[in-house]
């Protein structure tokens, strides 16, 4: 079984040609800009501020490289849907991705949604571009207030 508090941070990359290669298999999380990709690699791996997060928009910038347990790479990669400038974020997110998903190693996709809205057209997108490629991926829904308890 993998454990997921032996986990430690190898680099940050702008690029999937630039990526740590020791292990052969990584896995991505994406979604739009403060959906909670780093807080979720901090939640599954039960380590608080492994992964930065902040309530601004557009924090990770570059792919962020962890080791799983000396199994696969859990990537953090920038989020799309925000500028600060008003620039063509999305356009870049998207020659990012493009030339990313070459990457043999990818195996998987975690795609991120925030439950408490409609999905974007970015996330509508995005998710339609994870259909027309070969790589396995799942969603998961953010930011939920569900009270499954009283
Ligand atoms: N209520 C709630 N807040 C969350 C949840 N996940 C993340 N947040 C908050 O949302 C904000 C953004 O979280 P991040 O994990 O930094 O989001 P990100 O997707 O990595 O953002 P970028 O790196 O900017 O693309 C932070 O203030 C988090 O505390 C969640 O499940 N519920
Ligand atoms: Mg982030």
């Amino acid at each position: 079984m993998i454990n997921f508090t032996n986990v430690k941070f190898i680099k940050s990359s702008p690029n999937y040609l630039d990526a740590p290669l020791e292990l052969s298999k990584e896995v991505l999380i994406v979604g739009k800009s403060n959906v909670g990709k780093s807080s979720l690699i901090n939640a599954l791996t039960k380590k608080k501020n492994l992964a930065h997060t902040s309530s601004k928009p557009g924090h990770t910038k570059l792919l962020n490289y962890y080791n799983i347990d000396n199994s696969f790479y859990l990537v953090d990669a920038p989020g799309y849907g925000y500028t600060a400038t008003g620039g063509k974020h999305l356009d870049n997110f998207g020659k990012m991705m493009e030339e990313y998903f070459d990457n043999p190693h990818l195996k998987g996709v975690i795609h991120l949604i925030d439950s408490r809205h409609e999905p974007s057209k970015d996330d509508k997108d995005f998710y339609a571009f994870l259909k027309e490629s070969n790589i396995p991926f799942i969603i998961i829904f953010t930011k939920s207030s569900l009270k499954l308890i009283n």
